[in-house]
């Protein structure tokens, strides 16, 4: 099979009949992220479309008009041809908020190869994952990022998978692999994707061992888009500071820098997320409209009444990724002057948001509805029996931009979809009388940390992999300022050198797992506690890790 042809079998897609119905309502059009570039470049080609404040040759700003970003994809596009990459290839991209971000990914959009998008956080755990799954082809990286070198982190990955056939490292010394500055080439001629291909791969946040990859095509994502622009009233206009780290669905999409580029708009690149970075740049480049997750919006609104910048331009701040707490949300406009929106997303698609009209008590009660009157919403018992309007229960949703699988994982799917396509979101939710959705609990096992998933599966297998380890089990206690964080429970085996919290830490993080997924408290037990049926309730340890940490620590 040729890797075109696997790019349609690998991704389950939507039935004819849904398709023929999003084409009709007009929420597919047929666009595809090479020809929105080439258009907005063509209709407004010295707009700036991305500022990265630190991202010239002398650290200082450095701009890229539309034009500009649709040339330099073009040559990027061509010279990675030359290279071998081809329709359908995949891509590992794991950039920070650096302009190159966007000259790689329309490169790659306009090949029809396809980006797997990694976090800066990764590490060599997840990103050997990511190229052996896919099988990809190259990896993108900064030289270093944070103090964090990622070439050397590229040595070890090139040796553990061999599909890979170029690293291309973008600004800073490129040492033993290829600079992505001397990539380009004369443009040539490409086809590109049509619409109802995939554009790229964006990562899930998880609850079992592996992360599972999520399929999402020009078609659906340029939708999300279009409707989040409407909602979040993105034009060209605009100025979207992106905070979050570029690659997540969020910062991406919601509308983030890729609904403003549709929109004409400006994207400013935020290298760091604290206020001072921040807050300078929203008063120096006249910032509309930024998106953080509940943590950082609390830094934020604390931090801005005594700020001596002006934030006067700043019109909406979206807020998602984890539950934003009612009292939090009430301090948003009296401490920053904007509106706020609540955003309720998943990678996998479904994205509400409070509308920018609705009543302040909707909006920091309530985490929004879906963009498209035609998302289905379901709220479910455990029997998949739907509930009355007002009841708590499960989350199934399917849609217009809601995928109808993980990319090639056939045996998930068919737990993570019921058989006519709805995705088990895995959250817990009320639905009020107008239609909005109250995010009440979680019934995937996963962690939600300030906004950064984990997969207690994931964590727990690394721990069991110590050699002085029985079992172990992971789970989420509250935390005051990230909401919530880790906590692992472990049965260390009889007649073994005894442990401490910090060797488990440190087995956990050499054994290559991003820093955000190792447990923030280690806990020795002798025992789990039980279900009724002889399975670890961990229901019980979730309220065993609720007081404050003690000597565990
Ligand atoms: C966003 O996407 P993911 O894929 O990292 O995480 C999705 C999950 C949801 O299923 C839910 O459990 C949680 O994150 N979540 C929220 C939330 N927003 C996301 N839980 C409570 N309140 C919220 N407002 O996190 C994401 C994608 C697009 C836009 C915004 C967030």
């Amino acid at each position: 099979m040729t890797p075109a042809e696997l790019v349609e079998t690998e991704a389950p897609a939507w039935p004819e009949e849904f398709a023929a119905r999003y084409r009709a309502a007009g929420w597919w059009q047929g666009e595809t992220f090479g020809k929105m570039l080439r258009d907005r470049a063509e209709a407004h080609p010295d707009r700036i479309a991305v500022v990265d404040p630190t991202g010239g040759s002398d650290g200082g700003r450095r701009t890229w008009t539309y034009g500009e970003l649709d040339r330099r994809a073009d040559r990027l596009a061509s010279g990675l041809v030359a290279r071998g990459i081809g329709r359908g290839d995949k891509v590992v991209v794991q950039l920070p908020n650096v302009a190159e971000f966007f000259e790689v990914i329309f490169a790659l959009f306009r090949i029809g190869a396809l980006p797997v998008f990694a976090l800066p956080a990764h590490r060599r755990s997840e990103i050997v994952y990511f190229c052996t799954f896919t099988q990809a082809v190259a990896y993108v990286i900064p030289a270093e990022h944070e103090g964090f070198d990622y070439r050397t982190l590229a040595a070890v990955v090139c040796a553990e998978a061999p599909s890979l056939k170029h690293v291309f490292v973008a600004g800073g010394d490129a040492g033993y692999f290829e600079d992505l500055a001397e990539v380009p080439a004369e443009p040539i001629g490409l086809g590109g994707p049509a619409s109802h291909e995939l554009a790229f791969l964006q990562l899930s946040g998880g609850s079992t061992g592996v992360p599972k990859l999520i399929p999402r095509t020009h078609d659906d994502y340029i939708y999300s888009l279009r409707g989040s622009n409407e909602i979040c009233a993105v034009n060209e206009n605009s100025v979207y500071l992106c905070v979050l780290p570029a690659a997540h669905n969020f910062p991406l999409s919601s509308p983030g820098s890729l609904g403003t580029l549709y929109a004409g708009g400006r994207v400013v690149l935020c290298p760091q997320p604290v206020p001072d970075v921040a807050f300078r740049l929203i008063e120096s480049e006249g910032v509309t409209i930024t998106g953080l997750v509940p943590p950082l919006a609390i830094v934020w609104t604390e931090a801005a009444p005594r700020s001596a910048y002006d934030l006067g331009s700043l019109e909406v701040l979206l807020v998602g990724g984890a539950k934003f707490s009612e009292e939090a949300a009430r301090r948003v406009r009296p401490a920053l002057g904007c509106t706020l929106q609540q955003v309720f997303g998943m990678a996998e698609g479904l994205v509400n948001y409070t509308r920018l009209d609705d009543p302040l008590e909707t909006v920091v009660t309530t985490q929004g509805r879906p963009i498209s009157p035609d998302d289905e919403i379901r709220v479910v018992d455990d029997q998949d029996n739907d509930l009355p309007i007002g009841s708590t229960g499960h989350l199934l949703t399917r849609g217009p931009y809601t995928i109808r699988g993980y990319w090639n994982a056939p045996e998930h799917n068919v737990r993570s979809f019921t058989e006519d396509g709805f995705y088990r979101t895995g959250d817990v939710v009320r639905l009020t009388e107008s239609g909005h959705l109250v995010v009440e609990g979680r019934a995937k096992d996963q962690i939600n940390r300030g906004g950064e998933k984990i997969a207690a599966e994931e964590v727990e297998n690394h721990i069991l992999a110590h050699p002085s380890v029985h079992d172990a089990n992971v789970v989420a206690e509250a935390d005051p300022y990230l909401g919530e964080r880790t906590c692992a429970y472990v049965i260390v085996r009889p007649n073994t050198e005894p442990l401490r919290a910090f060797d488990v830490k440190k087995f956990v993080r050499d054994r290559g797992l991003a820093a955000y997924k190792v447990p923030d408290r280690v806990v020795f037990v002798d025992t789990f506690p039980k279900t009724g049926v002889g399975k670890v309730s961990k229901n019980d340890l979730r309220t065993a890790a609720a007081p404050p940490p003690g000597p565990g620590r």
